[in-house]
C-alpha cells in the first residue's frame, strides 16, 4: 500500500480545518442567545441595546460606508478587537453584565455604544 492517498487525504483535512480556525465568526450562535444587528456608519445603530442581567447576546456588526473610522470595533472592557470590513456582518458573542454598561467603540473611541442592563 502506497501511503500517498493517507497524506493527500491528511492534508486535504488539515486545510479545512486551517480554513475553520481561520473564519472569524463562531459559525453558530450559542443556544438561547438573542441576535442584535447593528449598522455602523458615522455611528452605531442603535448605539445602545436594552439587556438583562446576564442575557447571551449575538451582536452583528454590519459596516455600511467607508467615511468615518468604524473599521474596527473594540470591547474595552472585554479585550475584544475585530476588523468590520465593509459591508460584511461580523458576529460577536457577548454576555451582558449582571448591572451597568458593556461598552464598545470605534478603534479610537470616538463612536460609542453599549449593551445596558435594565
Ligand atoms: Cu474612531
Amino acid at each position: 500500500m502506497s501511503p500517498r492517498p493517507r497524506s493527500l487525504a491528511l492534508s486535504f483535512f488539515l486545510a479545512l480545518t486551517t480554513a475553520c480556525t481561520a473564519a472569524p465568526e463562531p459559525a453558530a450562535a450559542p443556544p438561547g442567545s438573542r441576535t442584535v444587528s447593528v449598522i455602523v456608519g458615522t455611528s452605531y445603530t442603535p448605539s445602545e441595546i436594552t439587556a438583562a442581567p446576564g442575557e447571551a447576546l449575538r451582536l452583528v456588526f454590519t459596516r455600511t460606508t467607508d467615511e468615518g473610522c468604524g473599521q474596527q470595533l473594540v470591547f474595552p472592557g472585554l479585550d475584544i478587537q475585530r476588523d468590520l470590513p465593509l459591508d460584511q456582518p461580523v458576529a460577536v458573542d457577548v454576555t451582558a453584565p449582571a448591572s451597568g454598561r458593556l461598552a464598545f467603540t470605534c478603534g479610537m473611541a470616538m463612536y460609542q455604544g453599549a449593551v445596558v442592563v435594565r
